[in-house]
């Protein structure tokens, strides 16, 4: 096995796993007709919409379908999806709540990552590259009460931009823990700083973005998804000042709300405090 990242392995991861979860079709078998119809058709009435004012040619029909081909061939999908769809998605899932604001969950995310307590180190090499992150935070329900048993799952990049599970030549659970509060929803969590992603560049995402004239690029991200019992499940990603993507995320992942605001320490390490407010389940939502 190659040692290097290649759009192809790491999209054959994420399509994987995503098939790996209990299937997606099973939470909308009881859809009926209608509402299958009615989504089928708005999908295909803004593709006949769009065909007819841009004037699409046979030559680009045929293109578009090669690549349509292509992007499962690279198993480039939940790349795809995520990158340019999941953000509308993620807005109108959320748009009810008071709590924190989320954000995608984005193609990387794997369940039962390893428990490492309330105040603990996520799972890293010695030596880890990257600004090392002292981060506190305290998870509350919106009424301000701290939520006991609550947890983040934390995920995220390394140094160069890889993700364990989906890079050759890393640690199983890599960058990826598990933190799991007390009574007092105080969480404390020692991790690196991630760098830059830029999406692979050598599939059918990437053939897209040189095409368009687009960049590939995301801001350094921390992925988080925090869970209590009679809460809504959070997921967000959080961001660090002044990188020149949080601008131009080509994932439309980053929101104001979302970026910190770490302290900078004598030993080059750097402290942030950053909490999170989940809303409770609620029977009637509108
Ligand atoms: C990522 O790391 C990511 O978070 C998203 C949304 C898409 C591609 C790579
Ligand atoms: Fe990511």
């Amino acid at each position: 096995m190659s040692e290097t990242a290649t759009a192809a392995a790491s999209g054959a991861s994420a399509t994987e796993r995503f098939h790996a979860d209990k299937s997606p079709f099973e939470a909308v078998k009881d859809t009926p007709p209608e509402r299958v119809d009615a989504l089928a058709r708005a999908v295909l009435d803004s593709v006949y919409a769009t065909i007819r004012e841009q004037r699409v040619t046979y030559d680009e029909y045929n293109a578009l379908k090669a690549w349509l081909i292509n992007v499962g061939q690279d198993g480039e999908w939940p790349l795809f999806l995520d990158v340019w769809v999941e953000h509308v998605v993620e807005e109108v899932a959320t748009d009810h709540r008071e709590g924190s604001k989320g954000t995608i969950e984005g193609p990387y995310y794997v369940p039962g990552a390893p428990e490492r307590g309330a105040k603990a180190s996520v799972p890293m090499r010695e030596n880890e590259a990257g600004t090392p992150l002292h981060w506190t935070g305290t998870i509350t329900s919106t009424d301000g009460t701290p939520l006991e048993g609550a947890s983040v799952e934390l995920w995220h990049a390394d140094s160069d931009g890889f993700y364990s599970q989906f890079a050759p030549g890393l640690p199983e659970w890599n960058l990826r823990g598990t933190f799991t509060v007390g009574a007092d929803g105080v969480f404390e969590i020692e991790t690196v700083q991630p760098a830059p992603y830029q999406i692979p560049t050598d599939g059918s995402c990437g053939k897209l973005i040189a095409a368009a004239g687009w960049h590939a690029w995301r801001p350094a991200h921390l992925h988080v998804k925090v869970s209590a019992p009679g809460h809504e499940q959070l997921t967000a990603q959080l961001y660090f000042p002044g990188d020149e993507h949080n601008d131009d995320d080509i994932a439309s992942a980053v929101k104001p709300e979302l970026v910190l605001d770490p302290q900078k320490q004598a030993d080059g390490s750097a402290t942030v405090d950053y909490g999170f407010v989940l809303d409770p389940v609620t029977s009637a939502k509108d």
